[in-house]
């Protein structure tokens, strides 16, 4: 932190600073185009002209609602580069979302498309609408087409005098309770994590070309694929489309990238696919993986399938990106690895004592990316965070080597017969049967005490036995006394389990 300039601006740190080398470089490449730093920087100024015709200042918060592509990157950056706050949010809201999110924001200006204009307008949007796509849409008064503004709007700008304590970025917690509460981050983070998790860790390169696939919204994709590429002159992948395991697979052939951005659930989905035989991935060098805990089993499955190796970690919104991670060319399966590089972390018991290496208790990370608070809730910030610490509610054991193994969330623990249950146990026993694609633990209450139920996924609509699976291999109280086949899981608006929805399912 000491090492990083005072005034630091993100849009200058990334995209700016390729221009005298690297300009005809590819930054990003979306729909089939490939656009240079040049085209970047040159598109980035003009919508941060355009922000602040309509009045856009320092310090004030611009909502990005819109679906992946050049635009979302440029107006992330022309947002950073006038000084003003980020704030992204899903395209698949209900206008009772963007209510809650233009409210809780008080966002003074929005960037829309097609998809998210209609629900926005429901939500009764009162500031500014700036839309990508406009000039083909019927626009009422207050929404403006981006492409209209920007053509007229100068190519060039001078970046703000951001410092890098400056609160520049709001990252929302997907929290499967209550309403999403956003991380204000100061500059400084990006540029730390940059260096820590994508230098220190992924060893990221000029030539890596970074393909997400969760969405840019979910700033563990935004990140990976449209800064910390940037931050060594590489390039991203941006598409507008859903993820699927047959559009990954075709952007993996189209685009040969270097490095997969990815989730165990698609993991899950590619290894199942069967296209997984026959795909192209010899381009990629690595593939991360976090967002949820990577069975070993599903590990196992992946690098039977495609020997691309997985780097797992783990990472939160509130700690602004991955804190815990394994290194290339040294994974443990199981293990989610060790400290990245200007982390440091604890496992704590309830009084928040030290716990020696094999106890498991709740893991405490500091380090000067973890944010101070959640915007306009005291109350749960100061059961969080303290200084650069974070408590994260997550149940970790560390090793001898050092190497940490989650054990579930805090919360999730089930007490079954007197002994306390991680559902991740129990999830990543069932995941190694060939026909499990997914599945999810939860406790159900049976005659007052509780059990574990499995709500499961399987491939072709299989119905193995997986009570006798379980028996083979957990110890009593830890076999699933109810098994439930479903076609999908509960998720988050990240994609994260949402055992919160699960347990609702039965009223448990
Ligand atoms: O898993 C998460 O929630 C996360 C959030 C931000 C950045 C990175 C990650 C993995």
């Amino acid at each position: 932190y000491d090492d990083l300039p005072r005034e630091l601006n993100l849009a200058s740190h990334f995209v700016d600073a390729n221009l005298a080398e690297r300009a005809d470089h590819t930054a990003l490449l979306s729909q089939g185009r490939a656009t240079t730093y040049a085209e970047l920087a040159e598109l980035t100024n003009k919508i941060g002209n355009v922000l602040l015709s309509l009045g856009v200042r320092r310090g004030q918060r611009v909502l990005l609602a819109l679906s992946d592509g050049v635009e979302f990157v440029a107006t992330w950056y022309a947002a950073q580069k006038i000084g003003a706050i980020t704030a992204e949010v899903y395209t698949f809201l209900r206008a009772k979302d963007y209510e809650y999110y233009l409210n809780y924001t008080e966002a003074v200006a929005v960037i829309a498309d097609a998809v998210t204009l209609e629900p926005l307008r429901e939500a009764g949007v009162r500031v500014p609408v700036l839309v990508a796509g406009g000039a083909s849409l019927e626009l009422r008064d207050g929404e403006h087409a981006l492409e209209t503004l920007t053509a007229d709007a100068p190519g060039t700008l001078e970046p703000a005098p951001t410092t890098r304590d400056d609160l520049t970025i709001w990252k929302f917690t997907t929290g499967s309770t209550g309403r999403p509460k956003a991380c204000p981050h100061p500059t400084h983070s990006a540029v730390l994590s940059h260096e820590w998790y994508a230098r220190g860790v992924l060893d990221i390169q000029p030539d890596d070309i970074v393909l997400p696939v969760p969405k840019l919204f979910f700033g563990y994709a935004r990140d990976l694929a449209a800064l910390y590429p940037f931050g060594v002159g590489g390039a991203g992948i941006a598409f507008a489309e859903r993820s699927t395991p047959d559009k990954i697979f075709d952007l993996i052939e189209a685009h040969r990238p270097t490095i997969l951005v990815n989730v165990p659930t698609m993991m899950s989905a590619m290894v199942a696919h069967p296209r997984a035989s026959t795909v192209d991935m010899s381009s990629l060098r690595l593939c991360t993986s976090a967002g949820e805990a990577l069975p070993a089993e599903l590990h196992r499955k992946w690098d039977e399938a495609f020997g691309v190796e997985v780097v797992d970690g783990i990472g939160s919104s509130e700690a602004y990106h991955i804190y815990i991670s394994n290194r290339p060319g040294s994974p443990r399966p199981g293990s989610i690895g060790r400290e990245v590089p200007g982390y440091t972390a604890r496992i704590v018991d309830l009084d928040g004592n030290t716990l020696p290496d094999g106890e498991v208790g709740t893991l405490e990370i500091t380090g000067a990316t973890v944010a101070h608070g959640y915007y306009g809730d005291a109350e749960k910030s100061a059961g969080t965070f303290s200084g650069d610490t974070l408590l994260t509610g997550d149940l970790f054991v560390r090793d001898a080597d050092g190497y940490f193994q989650y054990r579930g969330r805090a919360d999730d623990l089930l007490k079954v017969g007197g002994i306390w249950v991680a559902p991740s146990e129990i999830e990543h026993c069932l995941i190694g049967h060939p026909d499990v694609l997914e599945c999810a633990v939860v406790g159900y209450e049976q005659d007052g005490l509780v059990r574990p139920r499995a709500y499961v996924i399987t491939r072709d609509d299989a119905r193995p036995d997986l009570e006798a699976y379980a028996k083979e291999r957990l110890s009593p109280h830890k076999r699933p006394r109810d098994v439930r086949f479903v076609d999908t899981l509960p998720r988050t608006d990240n994609g994260k389990l949402d055992r919160k929805a699960l347990r609702a399912l039965d009223g448990v």
